[in-house]
């Protein structure tokens, strides 16, 4: 099994690269791959040396599995030229999340969908991932009618520059600017550019990609995406709306029987989740749980992850752990155009 990880020298890679060391991902090669800029820095993977290489020296090589995080526009160009040729591309892009016929993949909510001839595989957004996983076995059990989402978006998210501009405004030093205003001591009610119906395309990925991810585009979401100054991860405010009445013990019970689920709630003892508790953490962590008195059937909750764990790295290598344990990749042997 030869594996390229595109976009090595980023956030998301180099968070990918720890993920499959822990995880003992089997492979025979690995492939550490970016931009012609980065080719030829050396890199280290369980103490080994690397060399970073380009993609068009990576098709040549022809993996068999590629974790794709290098930006949507190198996705739309080279995902398809690896699917071509038979590689299994798992994209941490935005680019083919809404394509009708790639699949979008939470490997604890719907894996299932995955065929052998699925060759282009989408992750969903963080700020997805996250608030999904915490909801699906609600879903299942009362029926979301409407989910109303306030963010709070580490500057992770935005990958390297922005981290540097936070350390750089923190440090009183000349700060290259990545976003519009300021980051430190702010808040910034802005992810990603803004779209013609004045939402950003941040807070339109959780509508899209919630209803896509469930098979229900009856479901409401209206989203409200901010970016703080906090490192370790995404926190999430969700107001949601059943369609059958719950029982706020047996919520607790059922978050705490979901696999990647943890529940922190204990707000006598303050005892909530915490960005910087979850970083580095591949779970998702929920508390704050109530009844929304204002509203039938409605609960609030607090979602907290690290996003370049499971919102991006950790979901991708499960989605490829999955691939690889149902014979859906084909390593060796397998005949390529
Ligand atoms: C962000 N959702 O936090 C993005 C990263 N994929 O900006």
């Amino acid at each position: 099994m030869k594996i390229a990880v595109v976009g090595a020298t980023g956030l998301v890679g180099g968070e990918m690269l720890k993920v499959l060391e822990e995880r003992n991902f089997p492979f025979d090669e690995l492939l550490l791959v970016a931009s012609a800029k980065s080719a030829g820095k050396k890199m280290t993977f369980k103490g080994k040396e690397y060399t970073v290489i380009t993609l068009e020296d990576t098709l040549e090589a022809k993996p068999d599995l590629a974790l794709f995080s290098a930006g949507g526009g190198t996705s739309l160009e080279w995902a398809p030229k690896f699917s071509e040729i038979g590689t299994v591309v798992v994209d941490n892009s935005s680019a083919w999340r809404m394509n009708e016929r790639i699949k979008l993949i939470v490997p604890e909510i719907n894996a299932g969908e995955l065929k052998i001839d699925h060759r282009i595989i989408a992750n969903p957004n963080c700020s997805t991932i996250q608030m999904v996983l915490a909801l699906a076995p609600l879903h299942k059990k009362y029926k979301i009618k409407r989910i109303v989402v306030s963010t709070y978006q580490s500057v992770t998210g935005t990958g390297k520059d922005a981290v540097d501009q936070l350390m750089d405004e923190r440090a009183g030093k000349e700060a290259k600017k990545v976003y519009p205003h300021p980051i430190d001591m702010n808040a910034l009610p802005h992810i990603d550019v803004f779209l013609d119906n004045d939402y950003t395309k941040e807070e339109m990925k959780m509508v899209n990609e919630t209803r896509k991810i469930f098979s229900d585009d009856s479901i409401g979401v209206s989203a409200t995406c901010v970016r703080l100054p906090v490192m370790g991860g995404h926190s999430e405010s969700v107001n949601v709306t059943f369609e059958k009445d719950f029982d706020i013990a047996e919520v607790k019970k059922l978050l705490s029987n979901t696999d990647g689920v943890v529940l922190q709630d204990d707000p006598k003892n303050n005892v909530y989740p915490l960005p910087l508790n979850a970083h580095g953490k591949d779970e998702v962590f929920v508390g704050r749980l109530r009844r929304d008195e204002s509203h039938p059937n409605s609960l609030n909750m607090w979602i907290v992850a690290d996003n370049l764990r499971k919102g991006a790295a950790t979901n991708a290598v499960q989605i490829a752990e999955y691939m690889v344990k149902h014979s859906l990749v084909h390593p060796y042997g397998f005949e390529r155009a």
